[in-house]
């Protein structure tokens, strides 16, 4: 069972999105401000559309903190959507009748499989839930994780890798420093490490754009400070890779996950893939890691290092061919106002939900009903 358990609720354009999060030791300092911060991140990013231009994400903890800490009962969060005001109709909860049916499904979103789940006649219904809008909760909440994780020394960043077919020729080295490599992500509009690339998927997001098209890409997320055994090889929901794909293939739009280095580990032999041992000042080193921190569903103290791609978004300025779910006309499909690119939006998204799986597993290794408790079980014994 979790240690961590976590709910959002909220459509898209309703009032606000709320988020309950449960298991948190108390003693954990949070304060809005910290949790906004990450907020503001998964707001920018090049390529983004006329939605994040209305809203200025901001959190209202509603409870489960105390005079700046956690108290150890469940933590719940609010985020006004500020874009509400101009939906209330559309999205009253009231019956009304006056408003407009979305009949046109968009390939590639949720539309069509969602209206036939649910036995619905207006792909609004579906549209609401199935936005990414709801991440945006998802990362307040993993964000008290997140402090919880860096109270203990494991830090998170993470860069974009790809637009397009534009890669990034950025490699991550061992010793490179989370929060170093998070400053200069953060200060690319795309997220991109390598500055000639990060033109060419400028480029190739306004030409997306200018055609009523969008743009994928890949992005890597980075988890340092990582003790032995996160995890554990013993049984196959346990496995630390098994939790961190579920809870991050989750995201909206990932189509691929992938940990450590893949061009590495598929094109080469096993004498020359695993990251052999040396002894240093009493240590066991590694001089790779392309495992990418991950032994036998175990961390292994080495930088967590993953990758995802994420499809382009398929709300399209210029629409697909689609068919009326009405009257079975062929007709183009819905258009909604969307992001031409939403990659590095989609690489802040990852980096914070991760921190719901880690802190899950230090709980879960160390324990602890405060943090006092926990961060002394850490420290007595945690092997790095
Ligand atoms: C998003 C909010 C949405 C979209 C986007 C992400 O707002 P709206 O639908 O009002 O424009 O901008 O969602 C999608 C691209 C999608 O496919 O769901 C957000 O807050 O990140």
């Amino acid at each position: 069972m979790n240690k961590i358990n976590f709910l959002t609720a909220g459509e898209s354009h309703g009032r606000a999105l709320v988020g309950i999060l449960e298991g948190i030791p108390a003693g954990l300092s949070i304060d809005e401000e910290y949790i906004n911060a990450q907020l503001s991140r998964r707001q920018k990013g090049y390529g983004r559309g006329g939605r994040m231009k209305i809203e200025k994400d901001q959190v209202e903890i509603l409870s489960g903190v105390r005079s700046g800490k956690t108290i150890g009962s469940p933590i719940s969060l609010m985020i006004k959507n500020l874009d509400w005001k101009n939906w209330k109709e559309v999205m009253s909860v009231g019956v009304n009748k006056s408003v407009d049916k979305v009949t046109l499904p968009r390939p590639g979103h949720a539309d069509l499989a969602g209206v036939k789940k649910y036995d619905f006649d207006d792909i609004r219904n579906v549209i609401e839930r199935s936005s990414a809008r709801e991440t945006t909760m998802r990362v307040a909440l993993s964000c008290i994780c997140r402090k919880l994780i860096e109270d203990l020394g494991i830090s998170l960043c993470s860069h974009v890798t790809a637009i397009q077919n534009i890669e990034s020729s950025f490699i991550f080295g061992g010793d490179d420093l989370a929060d170093k490599i998070n400053d200069r992500a953060d200060s690319s509009s795309v997220r991109c490490l390598d500055l000639n690339a990060e033109s060419d998927m400028i480029d190739a997001i306004d030409s997306a754009r200018k055609n009523g098209d969008s743009v994928g890409g890949q992005f890597e997320v980075i988890a340092t400070g990582l003790p032995y055994g996160l995890g554990s090889y013993t049984h196959w929901d346990r496995k630390l890779h098994a939790q961190i794909s579920s809870m991050l293939m989750s995201i909206n739009a990932m189509k691929s996950i992938e940990f450590g280095n893949i061009d590495t580990i598929r094109n080469q032999t096993g004498s020359n893939v695993h990251d052999q041992m040396h002894s240093k000042d009493g240590k066991i080193k590694r001089i790779t890691n392309n495992s990418g921190g991950l032994e036998g569903g175990m961390s292994n103290a080495q930088p967590l290092v993953l990758r995802m791609t994420m499809k382009p978004l398929s709300s399209l300025v210029k629409p697909l061919d689609s068919v009326d779910i009405d009257s079975k006309e062929e007709k183009k499909a819905h258009t909604e106002r969307s992001d031409s690119c939403a990659v590095p939006a989609a690489s802040i998204i990852a980096e914070n939900t991760l921190a719901f799986v880690l802190a899950d597993a230090v709980l879960d290794k160390f324990g602890g009903d405060s943090m006092q408790q926990l961060e002394k079980h850490y420290k007595l014994s945690a092997k790095f």
